[in-house]
């Protein structure tokens, strides 16, 4: 059971989420975003939910749908939009776009456009962390397409060989780009097929924050109890097309939901119900909507204000 007010710090975070994504759909028409974005509206639940549940010093990895994570970990939107808008007051200097954020002082230490690629890196981590006796939890989000990359089953069987501290989060939208796990799986149940590795599994309702946070808190016991990797199976619903702004319902590989289906799959108007049940006041969560507004207008002026880099820069922060 949440407290009103840690239900309220959780509500900034999620609507920080909800805004700012508003807010890029709003000025990614204008052409001046120079990046392809990945949007997690529906999924947002999910890493503000985990990482609610994680200490402030554990490391993440994701994808590039990675906005929600990035946003949950920092609460920051100055170099986030600057990023997104490709100035070199971005977290990346303007050079990494919106599918490579990270912020490595807040634990973020990579996303990537590669699907399933920062699995073996997070798996990697935790072994450091391991051979170093350091107990500081890791956690990689990935989406259910990441499951059917061999890199994640090996991965998992090495985390579990070596009985490693790490989260797995897989964020299911039931979809790699269009296609439906029954066009691409040939197994029938992912958390079964998890299981017979040693590895505690859980699954819940993404789209539900408090869900997704008392899942993600009694894996950890467990993990913590059996000293095995946990697996979180979060689902949730995509309402935007795979990358870009636009809704795609009119494509034809899914149907609109109804107005009840839209209520029920979105985390924010599902949280709003849950904190005004708890007691919270209309004018409180009013409140907080009025100062993450400023937050992400103030980030976006500021974003559009500043320069982008030299041409030099390209060539710099390079590992060759
Ligand atoms: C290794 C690799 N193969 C294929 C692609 C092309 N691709 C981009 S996104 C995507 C679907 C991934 O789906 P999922 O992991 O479920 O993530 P979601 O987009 O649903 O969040 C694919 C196949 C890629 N980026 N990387
Ligand atoms: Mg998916």
């Amino acid at each position: 059971m949440l407290s009103k007010a840690e239900g309220l710090r959780l509500y900034r975070t999620l609507l920080l989420v909800r805004l700012a994504e508003e807010a890029i759909r709003v000025y990614y028409h204008q052409n001046e975003m120079k990046t392809p974005v990945h949007l997690g509206i529906g999924q947002e639940a999910i890493p503000v939910g985990v990482c609610h549940c994680l200490p402030k010093n554990a490391r993440t990895l994701g994808t590039y749908r990675n906005h929600a994570l990035y946003l949950a970990l920092t609460q920051e939107t100055d170099r986030f939009f600057a990023e997104l808008f490709g100035k070199e007051t971005g977290l990346g200097r303007g050079k990494a776009g919106s599918m490579h954020l990270c912020a490595p002082e807040h634990g973020l230490l990579a996303t990537s456009a590669v699907v399933g690629t920062t699995i073996p890196l997070a798996v990697g981590v935790a072994l450091a962390q391991a051979y170093r006796r350091d107990s500081t939890p890791v956690a990689v989000f990935f989406g259910d397409g990441a499951v059917e990359e061999g890199v994640f089953w090996e991965s998992l069987n090495f985390a579990c060989l070596r009985r490693l501290n790490i989260l797995f989060v897989c964020e299911d939208n039931g979809l790699a780009i269009h296609s439906a796990p029954s066009d691409r799986r040939g197994f029938s149940s992912l958390v079964q097929s998890v299981e017979s590795f040693r590895c505690k599994a859980i699954s819940a309702d993404g789209s539900d924050l408090p869900a997704v946070i008392q899942a993600t808190r009694q894996l950890r016991a467990e993990m913590a109890h059996h000293t095995q990797p946990g697996f979180l199976h979060l689902t949730y619903f995509r309402f935007l097309e795979h990358v870009g702004i636009n809704e795609d319902f009119a494509a034809g590989y899914r149907h609109r939901p109804s107005s009840e289906e839209w209520i029920a799959r979105d985390p924010v108007a599902r949280f709003t119900t849950h904190l005004l049940a708890l007691g919270c006041l209309q004018d409180e969560l009013d409140e907080i909507k009025t100062g993450v507004e400023a937050q992400v207008d103030e980030s976006l002026n500021r974003a559009r204000a500043a320069n982008y880099p030299a041409a030099e820069a390209l060539y710099e922060d390079l590992l060759i």
